[in-house]
């Protein structure tokens, strides 16, 4: 639900399907299917979303099944992260994301297709398949995103070290989405950016400084929230402005304890933490 509003999409129905075991051709039972196809027949929405991940397959079937797009969990955040990418680094990051998605699905649901067309392809080279076309012109665009995103990353690597020889303590707000990281960075800092009752207000790093009590200077970093089930390949693209956190000095966990999932939230940020490779409290120090 949030993850939709996030997006600015009217929820006209919703439903919570039981699922004891995945079916592989369309994850939740006939059944739910069925009741799905009345609903949205009578319904006709533009969109349906599965809050889970499906396959290209799954996601094929439901779609012929409903007569309607169907997005998982994956493809709507990447649809908000689309929306929300303001800097240039954040569109390359949104954009190499998205094509890293997009080519493992390639590579799953058309392996029978390549096979069955081997030999015929003429859209590419000789003897170049069109799955094998597709995958070599995202491979081309991601190795360019890279190289893209390694530039942005040595320039705010000489930025760091700027920082390094005025010794200032790097202190990053980490947390899950919508917790109030944004919030308490400008009440801490008097800046204002962007904080809203949405998921993922926030996408592309901020840094300020700040006067501590004890009158030290310190520099404070506001970044992308977590969130649970967020697929590998979405962490990876985000490396670059976590990097901020990786860095930090002392790394703050921003929690809404007031939710009613605030322990599994804090589970999910930590588990994200440690893919990163930071270790709270271990590596450097964590407050909460
Ligand atoms: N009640 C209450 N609401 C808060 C508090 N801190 C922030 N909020 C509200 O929570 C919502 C989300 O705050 P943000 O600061 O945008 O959260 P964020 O962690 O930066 O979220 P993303 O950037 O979207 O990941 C806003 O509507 C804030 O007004 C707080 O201490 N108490
Ligand atoms: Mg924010």
């Amino acid at each position: 639900m949030g993850l939709t509003r996030a997006i600015g999409l009217d929820v006209v129905a919703e439903m919570i399907v039981p699922l004891a075991r995945a079916v592989p051709a369309t994850l939740i039972g006939s059944g739910k299917v069925g009741e799905i196809t009345s609903a949205a027949s009578a319904l006709e929405p533009e969109i349906i979303i599965v809050n889970a991940q499906l396959s290209p397959v799954q996601q094929r079937n439901l779609e012929r099944a409903w007569r309607s797009k169907v997005l998982d969990r994956t493809a709507l955040i990447l649809e908000i992260f689309g929306e929300r990418a303001r800097t240039r680094e954040g569109r390359l990051q949104v954009e190499l994301a998205h094509l890293t998605w997009q080519r493992s699905r390639l590579v799953r649901s058309w392996t029978h297709l390549e096979r069955q067309r081997g030999g015929f392809g003429f859209l590419g080279g000789p003897g170049e398949t069109q799955i094998e076309t597709d995958r070599r012109l995202i491979g081309d665009r991601l190795a360019k995103i890279r190289r893209e995103l390694e530039g942005v990353k040595r320039t705010r690597g000489l930025q760091r070290k700027a920082r390094k020889r005025v010794p200032f303590p790097v202190i990053a707000l980490v947390g899950y989405t919508n917790a109030g990281k944004s919030t308490l960075f400008n009440a801490l800092t008097k800046a204002d950016v962007l904080a809203k009752d949405v998921l993922f207000a926030t996408l592309d790093p901020t840094m300020r400084g700040l006067r501590l009590p004890g009158g030290t200077k310190a520099v404070l970093s506001d970044t992308v929230g977590f969130i649970a089930d967020l697929p590998h390949e979405l962490v990876a693209a985000f490396r670059a402005t976590l990097e901020e956190v990786l860095e930090a000095d002392i790394v703050a966990h921003v929690r809404d304890a007031a939710h009613t999932e605030t322990e599994a939230q804090k589970g999910d940020v930590l588990k994200v933490l440690a893919e990163l490779g930071v270790q709270p409290g271990r590596d450097r120090p964590f407050v909460e």
